[in-house]
């Protein structure tokens, strides 16, 4: 029979089974809380029923709170009241999980008396990522059962913990076959009627609470092992004090701290901006002209050329995501370096524990390496990581175009090249596209993906796919110099170097940055990167300080010099030699130099880039304002907590305020501060980017309403 509109009740065998389906992810909100509650109060009067098995179909178990509904006026039940019913029912409750338990999802499987979970389910509290804590007694629950530590990495992670570590650990009850969790929860409640036992409540198990009261310490000693991760954001400490609420207070008073502490976050701007980015996130999917229902073309192996830096790391990504993969050099010696490094990396990785020798060893057997460009000729993707010259990239594309089998996507990983004058080199443009990977591309999770003049809707979008499938994130981007995060960058690296001279050194400079969020400042980058990336010897003039350093060996990390001096563990230190350096080329400069305030810094680096990512806005090189967020918060270490450099621009600063700062500089500093049209026009009309019909209208689903947000959320 039908509950409502999202919940199915059946009894089969003495259990009654609720059955939620709400897509795409089975979210908590009102309907299927409702729900919920109505279809536990049919069981409770059924006597046919004994037990009860909560079950999701879809793909996936209760993925959460529904985060839509968060700004909104409550709409009850209330998820508090559908977790007292389950918790307090007199039959037992059986919680089927399959696909991810998350949030709120996992914390009304914790209300229940057991949880059986599909072997491929992940159960976690991610709430830590869009600045939040489990807020419906996640914090309170799970470490009763699971144990403080173990809470603890747990919460302030957000990790999708595997059914079978969940299960080593207690968090679920019983494992069942993905194809039979149904039957097999069945089975499990049928067993619990028929054994008699007790309504276990977490809330009443007290040991592992007792445990972790007896080491006082252990709290502390956590804060401080993980201060550098959690470095600028709010939610880790607030979830850290939730526990320590737990160790301290009674169940219920520690409850009410935790929802305390749960609606300042909700209140506070770092979950505004991390629930921005969370919907941008899955925003930059949406493409009007490439349909979710474009055809895909099949992409089973790739080819990258070039095992540098980038083509070694590049490869290692579509390893680590299954693909076999064939790496191309030109000389024995540079593919042994590359084939060497990976390895090298998968070891280090393995020494951490988080690979086994096996899986290192499988990775490593999908990877062949060839002097043979022929060897591209089985692949369905082909990405170019050679060097940053158009010539050899023409040459390159040329001679792909001979070899590569038809429909192949010719991919190249440049980070500034015109992706249409690559193409041109080939008879099939249509194939050609960019996707510029950001170091180490194992890693990192920005994929810019260059939509070039002729790239056809299904290469961009089997692109996307391949992001998704490499577990990054694909941000389509439009043809222009640096596209959209290097362009940005440039602006923020040319203030920079400009603020040094006028006045500012490196260290102050960095420290600026680093204190607004980012993991390292424009200098520290630089000499990580390599001070001469980009520095021909034989053209080098001295004519700037960066030429200058380059020019005394002076580049960077790998020579323990550059801006800063580096010790043997490659810890910085100020260098007196480039103070010399900049403050003696600044005179000969004629540069007075002043006094630099540190507001100065951060407004000169980031209002220019706001106003050059405006132009990018509007030249329509990007999509969409929150695409420009998602490049720099996921590509280039933006803190998430600032939502982005476009959201902080709408949000934290005000468009008129930098419009009016930027209108200061102008006359100092010429095209470097000329204001943005676009940016004049939305401040002049009082409209936002979201307004200006270049970002999804706030407040609908896809959108995420962070406008209204700051009221406390009573889902
Ligand atoms: C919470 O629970 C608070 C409680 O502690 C306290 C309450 C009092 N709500 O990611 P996908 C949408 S906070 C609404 O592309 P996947 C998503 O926007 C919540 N919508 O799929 C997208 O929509 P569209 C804690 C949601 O397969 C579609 O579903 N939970 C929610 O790659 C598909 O999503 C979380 O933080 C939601 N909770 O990954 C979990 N979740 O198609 C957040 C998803 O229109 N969710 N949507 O673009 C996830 O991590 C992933 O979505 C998941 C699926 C792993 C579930």
């Amino acid at each position: 029979m039908k509950i409502n509109d999202v919940t199915g009740y059946q009894v089969e065998n003495g259990i009654a089974v609720i059955t939620i389906e709400s897509p795409p992810v089975n979210a908590l909100s009102a309907a299927v809380r409702g729900g919920i509650l109505a279809g536990v109060e049919t069981a409770l009067a059924d006597a046919s029923a004994e037990a009860i098995v909560l079950i999701c179909a879809g793909r996936t178990f209760f993925a959460g709170a529904d985060i839509t509904e968060f700004g909104k006026p409550p709409v009850a039940p209330i998820l508090r009241q559908v977790q007292d019913a389950v918790e307090n029912a007199s039959k037992p409750v059986v919680a089927a999980i399959h696909g991810t338990a998350l949030g709120g999802g996992l914390e009304l499987a914790l209300v229940a008396h057991c949880r059986v979970a599909a072997r491929s389910a992940k159960c976690g509290l991610p709430e830590v990522n869009i600045g939040l804590l489990p807020g419906a007694g996640g914090t309170q629950r799970l470490p009763r059962i699971v144990g403080v530590d173990t809470a603890l990495d747990m919460i302030t992670s957000g990790r999708h913990v595997p059914a079978v570590e969940a299960h080593a650990m207690g968090l679920v009850d019983a494992l069942a076959d993905d194809a039979t969790l149904r039957a097999e929860a069945i089975a499990f409640a049928r067993r619990v009627v028929a054994e008699d036992r007790p309504l276990r409540r977490v809330r009443d198990l007290d040991a592992k609470i007792e445990e972790a009261r007896a080491n006082p310490g252990a709290i502390e000693a956590f804060r401080r092992a993980n201060a550098r991760r959690f470095r600028g954001f709010l939610a880790p400490e607030y979830n850290i004090r939730c526990i320590e609420a737990a160790l301290a207070l009674p169940f219920d008073a520690a409850l009410k701290e935790e929802r305390r502490l749960f609606d300042e976050l909700m209140a506070g701007p770092q979950s505004k901006a991390q629930r921005h980015v969370f919907f941008a996130e899955r925003r930059v999917a949406k493409l009007a002209d490439v349909p979710a229902e474009t055809p895909l073309r099949p992409v089973e192996r790739a080819s990258v050329i070039g095992a540098g830096t980038m083509g070694g790391g590049i490869a290692m990504a579509f390893l680590n995501a299954g693909f076999p993969v064939t790496l191309v050099e030109t000389t024995q010696a540079a593919l042994d370096r590359g084939l060497a490094t990976i390895r090298r990396n998968y070891d280090a990785t393995a020494a951490k524990g988080r690979l086994t020798g096996k899986q290192v060893e499988a990775r490593l057997a999908r990877l062949h390496g060839t002097l043979a460009l022929e060897d591209v000729a089985d692949s369905d993707l082909v990405i170019e990581a050679v060097f940053e010259q158009m010539d050899i990239k023409q040459a390159l594309f040329s001679r792909i175009d001979a070899i590569a089998k038809p429909g192949a996507i010719l991919a190249s990983n440049t980070s500034y090249l015109d992706i249409d004058t690559i193409a041109a080199a080939t008879s099939r443009p249509r194939d050609v596209i960019g996707m510029h990977f950001f170091s180490p591309a194992h890693i990192m999770r920005l994929l810019e993906i260059v939509r070039g003049r002729a790239t056809a809707e299904d290469a961009i979008a089997t692109a996307m796919a391949v992001a998704k499938r490499l577990g990054k994130v694909g941000v389509v981007v439009g043809n222009c110099f640096g596209f959209v995060g290097n362009r940005m960058l440039a602006q923020r690296q040319r203030e920079a170097e400009k603020l040094i001279l006028e006045g500012a050194l490196p260290w102050q400079v960095d420290k600026v940055l680093y204190d607004f969020g980012f993991p390292m400042g424009p200098f520290q980058m630089r000499d990580m990167a390599g001070m001469d990336v980009g520095w021909d010897p034989a053209r080098s003039s001295s004519s700037t300080v960066r030429e200058i350093l380059n020019e005394t060996g002076r580049r960077g990390q790998k020579t323990g010099a550059g801006y800063y001096d580096y010790d043997e563990q490659r810890r910085p230190t100020p260098s007196p030699l480039v103070e010399q350096v900049i403050l003696d080329f600044a005179a000969r400069k004629g540069i007075a130099r002043r006094e630099i305030g540190d507001g100065e810094i951060l407004e000169r680096c980031l209002y220019a880039m706001v106003n050059e990512a405006v132009n990018i806005l509007d030249e329509g090189i990007a999509v969409r304002a929150s695409d420009i967020d998602v490049v720099w918060v996921t590509g280039y270490g933006w803190p998430a907590y600032r939502g982005g450099p476009m959201f902080w621009a709408e949000h934290d600063v005000g468009l008129d305020t930098i419009l009016a700062r930027i209108r200061e500089l102008h006359p100092d500093h010429g095209d470097d501060f000329r204001p943005a049209p676009l940016l004049e026009r939305l401040v002049a009309e009082g409209r936002g980017f979201s307004a200006s019909g270049r970002d999804a209208p706030r407040g609908d689903a896809a959108g995420g309403d962070v406008r209204g947000s700051d009221r406390p959320v009573e889902s």
